[in-house]
């Protein structure tokens, strides 16, 4: 049986377009993604957008514009964005489709029917912004006498209105036994460390609003049954998961027990909304009575100059603008060896151009052009690897290198299981490095042509599994270098990534074109 991946990012509000940032989340879950193609796992890959609650409302009325072509519009930006960057999702879920209402409204009716909710009135602080609830614990003060969301910085108001509430509370002890047993995993383990915190909280773990009155929210999904009030924006937004997946549709029951399986669950969020998926989710889930995701894979931020990103600064990257510098294949792998799973990264232009012109022109593109050149391999080919000792006893650089090589899948295996993608990255480029200094020792060019095939081997067989590897991070380069390796479309999976897999004696290479070209 085939081993199955469920890849998701969150889905992003549509009140404004997309930054770099969003940009990284979803190049992170790509990746992964690509990573469990490669390893022969069947994958569904879902991403989309954010649609309901007030502050998508806000955002139209300030823009002037009808809701729903407002949400168009900017959906259409994100799509187009993960487009052009080679995002390779299955499924692109917007909340305003009548097939989410339609799971959203199966899940409220799922949990009402388990007897999850009662009527209560909410007293207190709300921000628009998070679309949350708060505690007095989670506020800070703010200038003239206001209060701001701690975590956010971002306004909060006051409110008395009449809910319905989720029992929360009663989730608290279940959620933390599943932990504990690790039936669910935040990583990296510092933010598991702060779900636990919030579990531990009575004021968080109390029960939560899951609808507002419809007289303030308009823009949403109604309770079944019960128009005055429209389904809290969160659980409308969360159960998206659960609609790609086929929840609440008669006709997909077998594909939603198909992929809806804890252990192949993976969302990949930011830190910013982890108590929402570390703590609300998993308790809708428990509660009515379906698996729980098996792994959270939570992000740090960008920033710049090690500022947040915001509009009122002015310091928002876009990411459209730095993919027609650098192309999406560049800005992904910056993306990737500099962003962080526990620490934030710092975004810079200079850094990108930098990468660019010195690991990937100036090694990878460099080894590419040394291998293929005509002066060293006239003939144009993918050498048979060289017997052993035959030809040419291999030097002590060229064990080195072998070794690196030999190690290097598994290596890049380990760090992409403990989602060290950066880590994982470094290690092909240290073995491209390596390859680079054994072709400058062994200077075959003050050989005869086509008399050190082996040293054109070594480094065609360095730059076909850097090429394999790199193909989840990224797909556009990786695949073009491998095309002029002229490895086919069936060896590139996890088992030919082998020392020794490449050159079958007849495999045309193409040299020629530079594979980085100098950024304009
Ligand atoms: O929270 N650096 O949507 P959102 C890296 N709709 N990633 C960043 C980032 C930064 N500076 N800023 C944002 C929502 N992100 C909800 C989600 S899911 C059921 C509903 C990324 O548009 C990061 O992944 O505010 C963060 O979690 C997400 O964008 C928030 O996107």
């Amino acid at each position: 049986m085939t081993a199955r991946k469920f890849i998701t990012t969150p889905i992003f509000y549509v009140n404004s377009v997309p930054h770099i940032g969003h940009l990284y989340t979803a190049v992170v879950a790509d990746t992964l993604a690509r990573w469990y193609r490669f390893t022969g796992h069947a994958v569904k890959f879902a991403t989309g957008t954010d649609e309901h609650g007030l502050k998508i409302q806000q955002a139209a009325a300030k823009n002037q514009r009808p809701v729903q072509a407002f949400c168009d519009d900017i959906s259409s930006k994100f799509r187009h964005l993960f487009d052009r960057t080679n995002i390779s999702y299955t499924d692109y879920i917007r909340t305003s489709e009548p097939k989410h209402h339609a799971a959203v409204r199966a899940m409220w009716t799922t949990l009402d029917a388990r007897n999850q909710m009662y009527p209560s009135a909410y007293h207190g602080w709300y921000s628009v912004s998070d679309e949350a609830f708060l505690t007095p614990a989670d506020l800070v003060d703010g200038p003239n006498g206001t209060k701001l969301a701690r975590d956010s910085g971002q306004p909060v108001e006051l409110m008395a209105e009449e809910t319905i509430k989720f029992r929360l509370s009663d989730w608290q002890a279940p959620l933390a036994h599943a932990y504990a047993r690790g039936q669910v995993k935040v990583v990296p383990g510092v933010r598991e460390r702060d779900v636990l915190a919030m579990l531990a909280s009575r004021d968080l773990m109390s029960d939560l609003s899951v609808s507002r009155p419809t007289a303030r929210v308009q823009w949403g999904i109604q309770v079944p049954e019960q128009p005055d009030q429209t389904i809290y924006v969160w659980l409308d937004a969360l159960t998206n998961y659960l609609t790609v997946c086929g929840f609440g549709d008669p006709e997909r029951t077998e594909e939603f027990a198909r992929w809806w399986r804890r252990d192949q669950i993976v969302h990949v969020i930011g830190k910013d909304i982890v108590k929402f998926h570390g703590v609300y989710w998993p308790a809708f889930l428990m509660a009515a009575g379906l698996d729980v995701p098996g792994e959270l894979l939570t992000h740090a931020h960008w920033t710049v100059d090690r500022t947040k990103m915001s509009k009122s600064r002015g310091n928002v990257v876009d990411p459209n603008a730095v993919v027609d510098k650098f192309g999406a294949d560049a800005v992904r792998y910056y993306l990737m060896l500099n962003g962080g799973v526990v620490d934030d990264g710092d975004w810079s232009a200079d850094q990108v151009t930098k990468v660019y012109k010195k690991e990937l022109a100036g090694q990878l593109g460099n080894l590419y052009s040394r291998a293929t050149s005509p002066a060293l391999n006239p003939l144009g080919v993918f050498p048979a690897a060289p017997p052993t000792g035959a030809v040419c006893l291999p030097s002590s650089s060229a064990a080195k290198l072998h070794s690196l090589l030999h190690s290097l899948p598994t290596a890049f295996a380990t760090h992409m299981d403990a989602r060290d993608f950066s880590k994982a990255i470094q290690l092909v480029v240290d073995a491209v490095a390596e390859a680079n200094r054994y072709f400058a020792v062994e200077a075959p060019w003050t050989h005869e042509p086509g008399t050190r095939l082996d040293v054109v081997y070594n480094a065609l067989e360095t730059a076909r599994m850097a090429g394999l590897l790199l193909q989840c991070v990224m797909p556009g380069k990786a695949g073009e270098l491998l095309d002029r390796l002229g490895v086919e479309s069936g060896q590139r999976h996890w088992e030919a990534c082998r020392f020794g897999g490449g050159g079958i004696g007849s495999g045309k290479v193409s040299g020629g074109e530079v594979l980085f070209p100098k950024i304009k």
